[in-house]
């Protein structure tokens, strides 16, 4: 009965369908994020928070990296003159995810809470759950302080990505996304640390601050299938950092009278054929899409997520149905190759170069399909009326204040021959959580020994 009724509708999809491809034969692949910063005070030598808004329009791929750049002369308080578990902050985004191989379009709003977070590199926690009692450990509150163990203690796949970078803050936060603990970070660190060889990290770009979601870039973390399917856009953040900890202290210090740029540097997720549909969401990464990914049942006619481009069977009438054609365990939609069986019993995903095509389907796993589309975006912010020279409040006036390479722990010009020859994924700055649980949808940029 229900077959019959899809049957009858089978004529005008496939004009329908015809029509859009003529309407809109391959859409380029765009990213053009944009990007708000506001300063709650803009008073020389304050005291003040700033909110920082990011989005990717719906038509943009994801992005797969996200650095943002705080000017140099500005006031940061050092992580470890604030106590560990203060709040500075909160993250409140709204993401779009595909579901159980559905269409990438349902709206999911997330919100961190922000605290600041231990910077003590030998005194680590798991991002598994080493003591089998069913919850990550970075997840649990093992001493019952009120404070999470992920805070109160560096994960340790923080130093196998950053190896023995020293970030000068860690602000950490979790929400609970489909029951599952998801994590995500702001490392800062001292201007100038090179911490990809995609993103330039000029010293006077200032203090490159990395998110980190979950634990992508750890080479050691493996992939499940799962609910999430996809991850796309449209993505919008509001990122709020308090100037002032609930119980008065200084965390953030405008600079002098001047004026100063907020920079960051997106880059957008490869996409192979250019079809605007990035790897990750393309089921078929290297064929111009009949549909629209982001729409339900577009160019899919038995809507079993792989798109008639590439469907070996996308006809109802004689079972083609199936929602994980190579039969894998990961739903096409969730799966770097949806026709190549390349599950967890074989090389679970398996994706040498990073460019979310898996290389059991690559025809060169160790050179990347498509482009990363690199954009910079400024916001030139006036302190005072802006006539001045600009310079860094007074380390005298604002106890715990980060001196510039006065700590020497990471500073410019030290970092040559300071790598091991251990390539470096690095990571994303992916604000929602939900990209990682999606299982290979890992979005990472790396950094190899020069
Ligand atoms: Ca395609
Ligand atoms: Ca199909
Ligand atoms: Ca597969
Ligand atoms: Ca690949």
């Amino acid at each position: 009965m229900k077959q019959a009724i899809h049957l009858g509708l089978l004529p005008s999809l496939v004009a329908l369908i015809a029509l859009l491809a003529i309407a809109y034969p391959s859409d380029a692949q765009t990213f053009n994020p944009n990007l708000q910063v506001v300063i709650d005070d803009t008073t020389p030598e304050t005291a003040s928070g700033f909110t920082i808004e990011f989005g990717i329009p719906k038509e943009d791929t994801m992005f797969a990296g996200l650095v943002q750049f705080i000017p140099r002369d500005w006031g940061i308080v050092r992580g470890d003159a604030i106590e560990v578990g203060t709040e500075v902050g909160e993250l409140e985004a709204q993401a779009t995810l595909g579901l159980i191989g559905g269409a990438c379009q349902s709206a999911l709003p997330v919100l961190f809470e922000f605290e600041n977070a231990s910077l003590d590199r030998g005194d680590t926690v798991s991002f598994d759950d080493d003591d089998d009692n069913g919850t990550e450990d970075f997840a649990e509150d093992k001493d019952e302080n009120g404070i999470l163990d992920g805070v109160e203690k560096y994960p340790d796949f923080l130093n196998d990505v950053f190896e023995d970078l020293q970030p000068i803050r860690r602000t950490a936060g979790m929400t609970i996304v489909a029951g599952i603990p998801v994590f995500l970070q702001f490392l800062i660190f001292e201007p100038g640390t090179e911490i990809s060889d995609e993103i330039p990290f000029g010293e006077d770009l200032g203090y490159p601050t990395v998110t980190v979601l979950q634990d992508i870039g750890d080479d050691e973390a493996e992939p499940e299938p799962g609910a999430i399917t996809d991850f796309c856009a449209p993505l919008s953040t509001v990122n709020v950092t308090l100037g002032t900890s609930p119980d008065g202290q200084p965390l953030y210090v405008t600079p002098q009278n001047g004026t100063y740029t907020f920079t960051t540097i997106a880059l957008g997720q490869r996409d192979a054929d250019g079809d605007g549909f990035e790897n990750s969401l393309d089921t078929c990464p290297f064929t111009i899409n009949v549909g629209d990914p982001k729409v339900t049942n577009s160019g899919d006619l038995d809507s079993d997520g792989l798109d008639a481009a590439c469907d070996p069977n996308d006809d109802l009438a004689s079972g083609g149905t199936d929602s994980d054609e190579d039969a894998d365990g990961y739903l096409n939609r969730q799966d770097n190759c949806p026709l190549e069986p390349n599950g967890q019993a074989e090389d679970n995903q398996a994706d040498e170069d990073l460019d979310q095509i898996g290389d059991a389907c690559d025809p060169d796993p160790t050179v990347e399909d498509g482009e990363l589309s690199t954009v910079k975006l400024e916001e030139v912010i006036t302190i005072g009326d802006g006539t001045g020279p600009g310079g860094p409040p007074s380390a005298d006036d604002w106890p715990g204040i980060h001196v510039l390479g006065e700590d020497g722990s990471n500073g410019s010009g030290d970092d040559g021959g300071s790598s091991s020859g251990v390539i470096i994924a690095i990571i994303i700055a992916v604000v929602v959580a939900v990209a990682v649980i999606g299982g290979g949808a890992a979005m990472m940029m790396r950094r190899r020994e020069a």
